[in-house]
């Protein structure tokens, strides 16, 4: 989910001065409006300004179910198929096993789930194999709950976010629909290209702002910390809601290359002590187990905020998310939502996450 808090008035005229290497581009949305009360701590806050997505759009948010549930249609078959016999019996638990493994949802997560199907299966005093079928819907619709929740902006004058990830993940596209989506709300958008390294990079990203009018900061060759920072601090001068660095994709076993995405969140943090407020990892739905390793290394690295699962429509299998959501459970300092999952390559194609949903998407 997505909410937005009124932003207090825009500061007085901004001093700093572009750098040089940005290339602004007219904004659409406007800083002034609204006029407004202060920003308010999420909890007062009864009214969001923007609605969620899912209440904003249901014509276009079933377009989406459709496009997940396709997606996931192989993992729903498999399990399907479980449920197709006579009898609720250990062989039934056997291969809704396997069908669980196949999707990619992991031992711990695998047992976890069938621990707790059987208990439900026990409760509901079922003797129907599709009884059973509903109940692991509410079994994996309440694993993967706490993953479910809203990114907020407003809440800081300007929000700081860096978007991390392995390559060709998709962090790129997930910034662009991100970035229409944000500036659809009103919210004032400047985009830092931290992937500094590849000109393709630097023009793939101007591409999605000038797609969103929406100012860049950009740096041919520069250093990603220092694109960063300037673009942080053009952010705040220019009374931006949102910044959003790009970075440029990497292993997390390529050491040197975190420890460049350390500094980079280092140095946002000398430009605005608070910041990052967010950062996100983007995932490649299609990893499989995989994923999850990624979620623990970039984690362990720089302390995710949250998590973007894109490629959903592809061959995803989907069960990853139930292996992230039960390693979230035991993380320290809480479970690290998905806050958008992607379906697809067009600028509507990033969804906020719903449990439930993804769940029915996942098995019905
Ligand atoms: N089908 C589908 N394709 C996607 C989705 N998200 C991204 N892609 C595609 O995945 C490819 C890589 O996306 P990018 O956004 O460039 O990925 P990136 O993480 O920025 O890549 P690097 O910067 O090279 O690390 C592109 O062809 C995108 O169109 C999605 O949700 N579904
Ligand atoms: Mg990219």
């Amino acid at each position: 989910m997505f909410s937005f808090f009124r932003k207090k008035a825009a500061p007085p005229a901004p001093t700093v001065e572009a750098p040089a290497e940005s290339t602004p581009v007219p904004v659409s949305v406007s800083v002034e409006a609204p006029p407004a009360p202060l920003p308010v701590p999420q909890a007062t806050v009864a009214e969001p300004v923007a609605p969620p997505v899912a209440e904003a759009a249901p014509a276009a948010r079933q377009g989406w179910l459709s496009r997940l549930k396709a997606g996931l249609a192989r993992t729903g078959s498999s399990i399907a198929q479980v449920f197709t016999g006579t009898q609720i019996d250990d062989s039934l638990y056997e291969e809704l096993e396997s069908a669980l493994l196949m999707a990619d949802a992991g031992v711990k997560a695998t047992e976890h789930l069938l621990t707790d199907l059987k208990r439900r299966v026990k409760e509901a005093k079922a003797t129907d194999p599709s009884q059973v079928k509903g109940l692991l819907v509410d079994a994996v619709a309440e694993l993967l709950a706490p993953l479910e929740a809203a990114l907020t902006i407003g809440r800081h004058p300007t929000t700081v976010m860096m978007v991390v990830g392995v390559n060709g993940a998709g962090k790129t596209t997930s910034i662009g629909k991100l970035t229409r989506y944000l500036a659809e709300h009103d919210a004032k958008v400047l985009l830092a290209a931290a992937d500094t390294f590849r000109a393709a990079a630097r023009e793939q990203l101007s591409v999605w702002a000038g797609r969103n009018q929406v100012e860049i900061v950009s740096q041919e060759g520069g250093d990603p910390a220092a694109v960063s920072f300037d673009a942080v601090n053009a952010g705040r001068a220019r009374g931006c809601d949102v910044v959003i660095a790009d970075t440029a994709g990497r292993l997390p076993t390529q050491l040197h290359l975190m420890e460049e995405l350390k500094k980079i969140k280092r140095v946002i943090t000398k430009a605005d002590a608070g910041a990052p407020h967010e950062v996100l990892l983007v995932v490649d739905g299609n990893t499989g187990q995989n994923a999850l390793a990624q979620v623990k290394a970039f984690d362990e690295a720089l302390g995710l905020t949250g998590l973007v699962v894109t490629k959903l429509d592809g061959t995803a299998k989907g069960g990853v998310l139930a292996a992230i959501a039960l390693w979230a459970r035991e993380r320290a300092a809480g479970p690290v939502p998905v806050y958008f999952i992607g379906v697809g390559e067009k600028l509507e194609d990033l969804q906020t996450f719903s449990a439930r949903e993804f769940a029915q998407a996942l098995l019905e």
